[in-house]
């Protein structure tokens, strides 16, 4: 697992610290963020800005150019806002930017593969479409197809593609879980030689903050099963980080045998293999999500 690309999410506009800073143009947080991130070696910073309707391109061309300052880490410049984007790929170091994101929507997805071909950049290729979320596995693998013939019309290759699928909170949809796992095991045969990734926290939206990494780490082990090149993860998740570096590869078997459909008997475990095997009975739909999965 040592190939697996993190993408640090903790740049992002919703924070209170940094929300604030960026938009009274104060370097100091951001910079301060951007070196932290850099410390815990993520292979690419997430820079969050949001849909920034207005005056989005200048914000994320300073962004860039504060946190380059201090970093050469590359950086995934993260709005749905074009005009923005192609302000930050002007700023970012060549070779150094990931385009976070581009959509199915027929507003978006010509003017994002442009920039991706312009810039030389990977994207990252967003399943939503004008029709919204993708409700399943195979819907999902309708808009890849898509998305590719589009890319390869204007000459963006399936290798600079990272397919994500859209990651929803259990709280909200099991259903959509486990269609995420479905499509990812059906990826490489669809999409030969893309990448994939995910906004992988969106799992654990709205769940109190200490439990939220259980089911961060179990699901992001059930979709590097099947080849999970990379996600945008909290890069301060320690636990997270001894996962993907081979410090927990006993947990990583357990996850995997439950997913080839062993039967596990909690009683056998240790306390944390058995928190690993509960999240992944709730995270497969096996049992009922509620906010008490680790205690039942
Ligand atoms: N796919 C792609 N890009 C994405 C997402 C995705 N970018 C945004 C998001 N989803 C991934 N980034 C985050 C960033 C923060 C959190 C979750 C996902 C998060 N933050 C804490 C919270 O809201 O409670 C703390 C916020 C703070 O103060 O920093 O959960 O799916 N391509």
């Amino acid at each position: 697992m040592g190939n697996f690309i993190r993408i640090g999410e903790n740049l992002n506009v919703m924070s209170k610290i940094l929300g604030p800073a960026m938009k009274e143009r104060n370097p100091a947080p951001i910079q301060d963020m951007a070196k932290k991130e850099t410390e815990k070696g993520v292979d690419y910073i997430d820079v969050n800005i949001g849909p920034a309707r207005k005056g989005g391109d200048e914000m994320m061309a300073w962004l860039v150019k504060v946190i380059q300052d201090v970093t050469d880490t590359p950086l995934a410049l993260d709005t749905t806002n074009m005009e923005a984007m192609e302000a930050g790929l002007k700023a970012c170091k060549k070779g150094k930017a990931l385009i976070n994101s581009i959509s199915l929507q027929t507003s978006r997805i010509e003017a994002g593969l442009k920039l991706a071909a312009k810039y030389e950049a990977d994207c990252i290729a967003l399943l939503w479409s004008d029709q919204g979320m993708p409700r399943d596995a195979n819907e999902r693998a309708m808009h890849i197809v898509d998305f590719m013939a589009k890319a390869a019309e204007i000459g963006v290759p399936n290798e600079k593609l990272w397919v994500d699928p859209i990651v929803s909170p259990i709280s909200v949809e099991i259903n959509q879980v486990k269609a995420c796992v479905e499509f990812m095991s059906m990826l490489k045969d669809i999409a030969p030689g893309a990448k994939s990734t995910c906004g992988l926290s969106n799992i654990s939206n709205g769940v109190q903050d200490n439990l939220r990494p259980w089911l961060n780490i179990t699901y992001l082990i059930m979709l590097m099963k099947h080849g999970l090149y990379s996600a945008i993860v909290d890069s301060f998740d320690e636990t997270l980080n001894d996962f993907i570096n081979g410090k927990k590869d006993n947990i990583v078997r357990l996850i995997h045998r439950m997913m080839d459909g062993e039967k596990v008997d909690i009683n056998s475990l240790s306390a944390e293999e058995a928190k690993y095997a509960k999240s992944v009975r709730v995270l497969a739909g096996e049992s009922l999500f509620s906010n008490s999965w680790l205690d039942i």
